[in-house]
């Protein structure tokens, strides 16, 4: 039976990469007098790296050789995320990265029919804190069980160990669960913890392979606009409510 509904954060709960973490990223290569500039075109592909850190690191080394293999790089790449952690959490409480479409709606409905929630990302704690404080309801870390993010994990997405922690926590089987992502990398890590997987793109994403997942949705819709459906077992548009997340997992067990 469907117990729980596992989100991803950055591109799923909201459209956090372009304006938030991309913008915080600049702000901090600036204030550390670092002639780095991250546009919307490179950032796209940047983040085929996922973390922030790792996203850095991987950076450097490809346009900054001399300075990443400096003693006390790795020092310098950890201050440098703290800057940007920071910036970051400033534009989430200037209220800058609303909830994407349907996101606040389910989670409400979810928690109000018994269903258990959790987070499972490769974005940084104080993120995640700042997001479901300032754009969902200031208790709104409580909704969830179980937040998983960051460096909590040996290995980011796409391995699936931090979704498979989050399970370990929740005490249930990837069976009675549903998880939401954003991009291919996300979708790889939910289906490496065995979880079917709805996923929602976005325009750093729309085009990834998304292969596995059970629905391939433009967001989870609203009454007054319904999602797009790119791929799954509805034609048109739909939303997203409990009601259809049940039906699916249903569906999905039964093929089992
Ligand atoms: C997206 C990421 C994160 C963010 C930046 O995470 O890969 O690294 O881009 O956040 P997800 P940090 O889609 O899994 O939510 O700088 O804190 O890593
Ligand atoms: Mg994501």
């Amino acid at each position: 039976m469907l117990q729980a509904l596992i989100f991803d954060v950055d591109g799923t709960l909201a459209d956090t990469e372009r304006d938030g973490h991309r913008v915080a990223f600049n702000a901090a290569f600036r204030d550390a007098g670092l002639p780095w500039h991250w546009d919307v075109t490179l950032y796209g592909e940047l983040l085929a790296v996922t973390g922030g850190k790792e996203r850095m690191l991987h950076y450097a080394r490809q346009y900054a050789p001399e300075l990443a293999a400096k003693a006390g790089f790795d020092t310098l790449m950890r201050k440098l995320h703290v800057l940007k952690t920071e910036y970051y959490v400033q534009l989430v409480h200037a209220g800058h990265l609303p909830l994407r479409p349907g996101v606040g709606s389910l989670l409400r409905a979810a928690r109000a029919s018994g269903l258990r929630l959790a987070i499972a990302t490769t974005t940084s704690p104080e993120n995640v804190s700042a997001l479901l404080r300032a754009s969902l309801a200031p208790d709104a870390e409580s909704w969830f069980d179980v937040i998983g993010a960051g460096d909590v994990v040996p290995e980011k997405k796409p391995a699936p160990d931090i979704y498979l922690w989050v399970l370990e926590r929740l005490g249930l089987p990837a069976d009675d669960c549903l998880a939401f992502e954003d991009s291919g990398n996300g979708l790889k890590a939910a289906l490496g913890a065995g979880l079917a997987t709805v996923v929602t793109d976005g325009e750093y994403t729309h085009g990834h392979d998304f292969s596995g997942a059970h629905a391939v949705l433009s967001d989870l819709g609203v009454p007054e606009r319904p999602a797009e459906v790119r791929r799954g077992d509805m034609h048109g548009r739909c939303c997203v409510d409990v009601d259809l997340l049940r039906l699916w997992h249903d569906k999905i067990i039964s093929k089992k």
